[in-house]
């Protein structure tokens, strides 16, 4: 059987990296079936394009996966994949927190033949027999513990992801239009890879207003370290091979939620050379521990994703997130930037302590900090979270049904101190002010004791990261981006030529002082 996995696109972030349960899922489908990927974010179909091409290749079921943000667009195309004839079988966090209206159970239209409620390893072997059978289900849920609860996925074994043969070339970050002048630059720039990787699942902490308690569950469950440090090797492996460059982000929602095993995880990738440079989510509270940070450091660990929400204390006890303390954030990044590694710092706004001004608040904070990469969002009552049961009951869901008009930052509640619209405007400014070209070259200038390269880093990833929130995908809104910041390029340009000759006459100076063994090419050499 042919079995087409499609990824909606989201709209914003594009082909920032692949998503890593259609990959999971292909690895995981028996033999004798083959499994072809569509990313909407890497390659554009529309709904008749995509029904045309699964009739041209033979399809004979179809899986889409989708958050919810993104589901309104998956039900579109699965609605026009069902009119056409086809099997649809929906899976992900929002069938599985919604699953009666995919199946239309809720008085609305129906989208799926089936659903993958919660973790499918298991269940998707089982569903593309049924299929193949034609038997399929309506329903496919892992089976229930003693409690009543789903029995996870131990990912033990986990399966092989053959990332050094897959064809990944649509997520490559260099824009196309760069890639011929990167490729001559050399150090294998034309090619730029972020790979998904997870080495565990499950959150204990249960904030307010996350899906992840609820999907995964608050048990952690661990692949053995052997198994990511392969995954790491054949990215490593990929790397060389093809003189590109690769970066593995550890999808984990909380890669050092268990500090004992989080070191002997980087300690096993440190003794296997299985460095790749990587980005993974921790929380600050977790990042105090100084032996820590330097395993992160020597693993190849280089950004670090910290939920941050909120520099007001009572907004996150309001949303259970009272562990991560924002008086300590400042001392978390100079920790992580004494090594070189800065962090992507994620701001909710629009959290019921949060007043008008909160944008300027939040951003005179984070100037006291090393540079990171700020990134903003309003508070969302994602189904089946504490927070929208809490807004639902107190009777302030302004749009229950969100998703299905899905409108970019606009709040689908009142928060309590300020309009819908103010924390949108809030929610703007701070994008607009954090990535300007005056603030960029601010960013960059503060940390101008380090190594240039340091720099050049900061400012590349602050010109990616703008793009979340004002999408620079042609070339004619990068030629914007790199004229409005040209005098820091062509300042980091300077300092960049200045480095690499002070490096080249540093070496011809150690040549020249070295033993003669080192400094003179060999008898048999020189002739
Ligand atoms: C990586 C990630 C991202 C990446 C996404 C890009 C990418 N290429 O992966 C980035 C960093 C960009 C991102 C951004 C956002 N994310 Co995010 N993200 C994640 C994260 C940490 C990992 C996803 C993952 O790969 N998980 C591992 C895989 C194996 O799990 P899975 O996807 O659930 O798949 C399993 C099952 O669901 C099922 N399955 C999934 N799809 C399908 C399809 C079929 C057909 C079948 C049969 C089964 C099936 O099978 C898989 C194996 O069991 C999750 C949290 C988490 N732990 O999952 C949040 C998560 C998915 N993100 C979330 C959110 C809210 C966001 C944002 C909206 C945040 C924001 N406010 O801006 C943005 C929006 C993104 C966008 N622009 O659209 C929520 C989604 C909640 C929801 N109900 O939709 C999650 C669950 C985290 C949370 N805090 O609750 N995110
Ligand atoms: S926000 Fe992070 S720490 Fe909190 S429950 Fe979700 S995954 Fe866990």
């Amino acid at each position: 059987m042919k079995i087409l996995l499609y990824n909606p696109d989201n709209g914003v972030t594009r082909n920032f990296m692949p998503h890593l349960w259609m990959f999971l899922l292909q690895a995981l489908t028996p033999p004798g079936h083959e499994v072809l990927l569509v990313d909407g974010n890497a390659r554009a179909m529309n709904e008749e394009e995509l029904v045309a091409f699964a009739r041209e290749e033979g399809v004979e079921l179809v899986g889409i996966g989708a958050m919810t943000r993104m589901v309104a667009r998956a039900y579109k195309v699965a609605d026009a994949l069902r009119a056409a004839g086809f099997k649809v079988v929906m899976g992900g966090p929002h069938v599985t927190e919604v699953p009666d209206e995919a199946l239309g159970r809720d008085g609305g239209p129906r989208h799926a033949d089936a659903v993958a409620l919660g973790e499918a390893d298991e269940t998707w072997p089982l569903l593309v027999e049924d299929a193949a059978r034609g038997e399929l289900k309506e329903v496919y849920q892992p089976e229930r513990d003693a409690k009543g609860l789903d029995r996870k996925p131990t990912l033990q074994p986990y399966p092989i992801i053959p990332w050094d043969k897959l064809e990944i070339e649509q997520f490559s970050l260099v824009p196309k239009f760069l890639r011929p002048l990167m490729n001559r630059l050399g150090g294998g720039w034309g090619s730029f890879y972020v790979v998904p990787i997870e080495t565990g699942r499950g959150c204990p902490y249960g904030c307010e207003f996350c899906t992840v308690t609820g999907f995964f569950g608050d048990s952690i469950r661990f692949r053995t370290n052997e198994s990511v440090v392969e995954e790491l090797l054949l990215l490593k492996e990929r790397a060389r091979r093809e003189r590109g460059q690769f970066a593995a982000f550890f999808i984990d929602d909380n890669l050092a939620i268990n500090i004992k095993r989080v070191k002997s995880l980087l300690r096993d990738i440190i003794a296997a050379d299985a460095q790749v440079p990587w980005v993974a989510q921790i929380s600050a509270n977790l990042l105090k521990d100084e032996e820590l940070v330097d395993l992160i450091h020597e693993s190849g660990g280089k950004w670090i994703f910290i939920g941050m929400e909120s520099i007001d204390p009572a907004n996150m006890a309001d949303v259970n997130k009272n562990f991560s303390k924002p008086g300590e954030y400042g001392a978390v990044l100079e920790r992580l930037a004494r090594r070189n590694i800065y962090a992507i710092t994620s701001f909710i706004f629009g959290m019921d302590n949060d007043t008008k001004g909160v944008a300027g608040r939040t951003l005179s904070e984070i100037k006291s900090w090393p540079p990171g990469l700020p990134v903003f969002g309003q508070l969302t009552p994602f189904p089946a979270t504490p927070l929208y049961d809490r807004l639902q009951k107190a009777g302030r869901l302004t749009r229950p049904k969100h998703w299905m008009d899905f409108a970019p930052f606009v709040m689908a509640h009142t928060p309590l101190k300020m309009t819908i619209e103010e924390a949108k405007t809030e929610v703007k400014e701070a994008w607009t002010a954090s990535y300007s070209p005056e603030r960029n070259a601010e960013a960059v200038n503060s940390i101008d004791e380090k190594h240039v390269k340091y720099r050049i880093i900061n400012f590349v990833a602050r010109l990616f990261f703008r793009g979340i929130y004002f999408p620079q995908m042609g070339k004619r809104a990068w030629m914007k981006v790199l004229f409005e910041n040209r005098k820091t390029i062509s300042q980091l340009t300077r300092q960049g030529i200045a480095a690499a000759r002070a490096a080249k006459k540093e070496e011809r100076a150690r040549l020249a002082t070295a033993p003669s063994t080192e400094a003179q090419p060999k008898a048999s050499e020189a002739r």
